[in-house]
Parts: structure tokens; sequence; C-alpha cells
């Protein structure tokens, strides 16, 4: 395991026991379980939505339920969710990476995963009031699109989709609108990646779905640093307008949390750090991240909102010297990111 370095910000605890769930804690042969989705269900009971993947390599869902959210996790003895290819043929090969969004409107959560089809993988929708039964809306975001997430509540009149459309070796942070949940448009790019030597350079996408905040969205993004021997995982912030959020407020400079462990170094795929999911406790600050471990296992990591949020007014503000390096390689980036109205 590698020592954090002191002067860098520590925002997440990482939990002692982690991971807290392996592909031993299934009731049936999996290879591995990792990004799972989160929420908190009625009752307080925090049920995780985790993606399992068989000894194809195709991916299923399957619910684990526990009590605090840390341990005694209970893990449903079948898939909750497969693939239904005879009805959705763009489930070919496996859905993965699940975000859930209570959506008070509809008293239902919204589910957005990767459906893994022939053409690529695309963005697929599916409404649940229980997590037994699902309403399927097929996909929503054609190939290749992925790390998409529901805004829980309409802006101005329209139901919103962040996710994460791939053009050659760029990928961005976009949004779409919808009157109806079937019919997607107005698509915009909201956060784009950075280039050269930066940490989220070329490819970013949205990891858990956006947490409201009286500041803004707070959107916890993962950047994909491309080395001679593979990628690494990490994880920024942006903060987005919560009645605009196609308007940056603030973005920060250096990455937050990035592999660290043995579990999160070594793995499937190595050095991967990949939330779907976050809870917000009682207090309304603590927040909890349930994460994907180098696609292995499922790891938890606790912050505090009101801590990223200071952490991002100063980050986004006192790297002079990064944010002019940006420019002087390409200015592009900060005309969509910083864009003002
Ligand atoms: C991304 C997603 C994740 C995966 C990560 C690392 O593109 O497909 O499901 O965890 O790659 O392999």
């Amino acid at each position: 395991m590698s020592t954090p370095n002191k002067h860098h910000a520590r925002l997440f605890q990482r939990y002692e026991h982690n991971p807290i769930l392996t592909a031993n804690d299934w009731h049936y042969p999996v290879n591995t379980v990792f990004n799972p989705g989160a929420t908190r269900l009625k009752d307080g009971t925090t049920l995780l939505l985790c993606r399992a993947e068989d000894f194809r390599g195709h991916s299923h869902l399957t619910v684990a339920r526990s009590v605090n959210g840390i341990d005694n996790w209970q893990v449903d003895r079948e898939p909750t969710l497969l693939p239904d290819v005879e009805n959705h043929p763009e489930e070919t090969w496996g859905i993965e990476d699940p975000r859930i969004t209570f959506v008070p409107e509809l008293d239902q959560y919204a589910v957005v995963f990767t459906s893994y089809s022939r053409g690529g993988p695309g963005v697929s929708l599916a409404m649940t009031k229980d997590f037994h039964t699902f309403e399927r809306y097929g996909v929503v975001m054609s190939p290749e699109d992925k790390d998409a997430a529901f805004l829980p509540r309409r802006i101005n009149g329209r139901w919103v989709i962040i996710h994460r459309p791939v053009s050659g070796n760029v990928a961005n942070i976009w949004i779409s609108y919808s009157n109806d949940l079937h019919y997607w448009g107005d698509h915009k790019m909201i956060l784009e990646a950075r280039r050269g030597a930066w940490w989220d350079a070329n490819k970013i996408g949205l990891s858990p779905p956006p947490i409201e905040t009286a500041e803004g969205w707070l959107f916890i993004y993962h950047g994909v640093r491309q080395t001679p021997s593979g990628c690494i995982y990490r994880l920024g912030l942006a903060l987005m307008d919560l009645e605009d959020p196609e308007r940056c407020i603030r973005r920060g400079n250096t990455w937050i949390f990035g592999p660290e462990t043995a579990y999160e170094h070594n793995g499937d795929v190595n050095n991967v750090v990949f939330p779907c999911g976050f809870t917000v406790g009682d207090d309304g600050d603590t927040l909890r991240i349930y994460y994907g471990a180098a696609d292995n296992s499922i790891a938890l990591a606790t912050g505090r909102i009101s801590m990223l949020l200071d952490w991002l007014r100063e980050d986004s503000s006192n790297s002079d010297f990064a944010i002019k390096s940006n420019l002087s390689i390409n200015s592009a980036p900060n005309e969509h990111t910083q864009k003002s109205k």
C-alpha cells in the first residue's frame, strides 16, 4: 500500500474492514462483484444494487441490504435484474454499473444502467418501486454512452439525465432532457475532459448520481488517466447550478480520491475506484460512497458534504499555476466548462 501524501486533501475515510462485499458473499457462482448503485430505503435500510459478473464475463444486478449501511449485508439469493435479451437485445452482453435515484414525484426509484449491446454500451432506464419488479424503458442513450444518472426532480418541467457519450478517444459529460421519460433530446455537453498531463485528461464520466446541496449539484466524477502500464481511475469534484445544471459553478483542479490500497490496486482491472452510489446520513451531511475496487470487490468510504464543498471552493480557485497550464495547452475546455450565463 502506498503512503498517502500528507499535503494532499483527505476528504474520504476508507472503512477499516474494506472490502465490504466480494464474490464469496454471493449465494451462486460469480467471478466478481463491483460498481454498485446505492440508496436508503424509507425505513433507513441501505440497499446496494451490485454489478455481478458471471464466468462468461457478462454482468447482471443483485441487491444487497444492510440496516447500518456498513456490515451484515444480506445478499439476495438470486439475481435481482438479469439481462432480458429477448425483449431487450441491447442487453445481449449484460447490464452494468447501475445508478439509483429516488424520484419523489413518481414515488419510484429510477435505475439507469449500462446495457451492453452488440453495437456497444448504451444507457438504459428502468423504474421500480420495490427492487423486485422493474418497468424497463429500454435504451435512452444509444451507444457508445455510459456513466449516466437521473436527477431526482424536473428542471424547468423536464426530466434530466446526465451521461457520457464517447467520441473517438474523447469522452465528456453531457446532459439530456425528456418530457415523458421515453424521448430524450436537447443534448448538451456540460463538463469537458481536460487535456495533456491532467489527471482527468481526455476521458471523464459521472460517478454516483449528482448530490443536491444548497450550493448546487455536487458532481463526483471520475477521470481516466491513460499511462503506459494501464489506466488509473480517480475521482474529482464539480459543482453545477441547481436550477441550470448546464452551468458549472466551480470545478476542482486536483483529484480527491484514487487507488491507494491493495484491493484498489490489484484486481481484474488494476487501479480503479469506481463509485456508482452514495447515501446521505440523517444529519444531511455524512456522505457514504460505495465503490467498485479494481473491478473486483465493493468498498465503502465516508466523507462530509460540507467539507467537499469547502474544499472545492479552495481547490477551484487557488491553483493558479494549474489553471494557466490548462489554458496554455488548450483553451477549449474552459470555454465550455466555465460557461457562464
Ligand atoms: C469503465 C466502466 C466500469 C469499470 C471501469 C474499469 O469504463 O466500464 O464499469 O469499472 O471501466 O474497468
